[in-house]
């Protein structure tokens, strides 16, 4: 998988005909929990919130910035911890906000994709073990440009504030 990950990184930035091609060393992606830079994505504050155990579905969130010249799109996610693993979006229909499956998300040239609750998530279905706080999970993005990356997904308990409410809305229409 950490080799996958790397070959990725170095075909990514061999087809950026603009640059020069950087020595491999410096340009492996980082280990570290919560921010992961990978061909000039860099995903940061990867989260999740605290489930009942019995809860069949949660959502994961964070902040993805692309320092390249060229737009990309996440393409697609998968966890070993669900079954499935899909792109969510949020649409108003009327008063009523609901979730719907994405295709893909853009992740704009030298700009960010925000991944948060009543917005853009990724979805996981049928949780193979419980989300507890304090732990963490491991996701793999798939990009349509950067390819593959591997990223930690940190757990908050339920009342470590921002937007509960809202975390709540994201799993009524499950
Ligand atoms: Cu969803």
């Amino acid at each position: 998988m950490r080799f996958a990950a790397l070959t990725a990184s170095i075909f990514a930035l061999s087809m950026t005909a603009a640059l020069p091609v950087y020595a491999a060393s410096e340009h492996q992606p980082t280990a570290q929990s919560a921010e992961v830079q990978q061909a000039n994505i860099k995903v940061t504050t990867a989260w999740s919130r605290e489930l009942p155990p019995t809860a069949p579905v949660g959502a994961a969130f964070m902040t993805i910035d692309n320092h390249n010249a060229q737009a990309d799109r996440l393409i697609s996610a998968s966890s070993p911890i669900a079954e499935v693993t899909e792109l969510h979006a949020h649409i108003h229909e009327g008063d009523v906000m609901r979730m719907v499956k994405v295709d893909a998300i853009d992740v704009p040239a030298h700009g960010q994709l925000i991944l948060e609750p009543g917005g853009y998530h990724v979805m996981l279905i049928n949780l193979k073990k419980p989300l507890v706080a304090g732990e963490a999970l491991p996701l793999t993005l798939q990009f349509e440009h950067a390819g593959q990356m591997d990223i930690t997904v940190n757990i908050k308990s339920s009342d470590a504030g921002t937007s509960a409410q809202q975390s709540e809305m994201d799993h009524s229409a499950h």
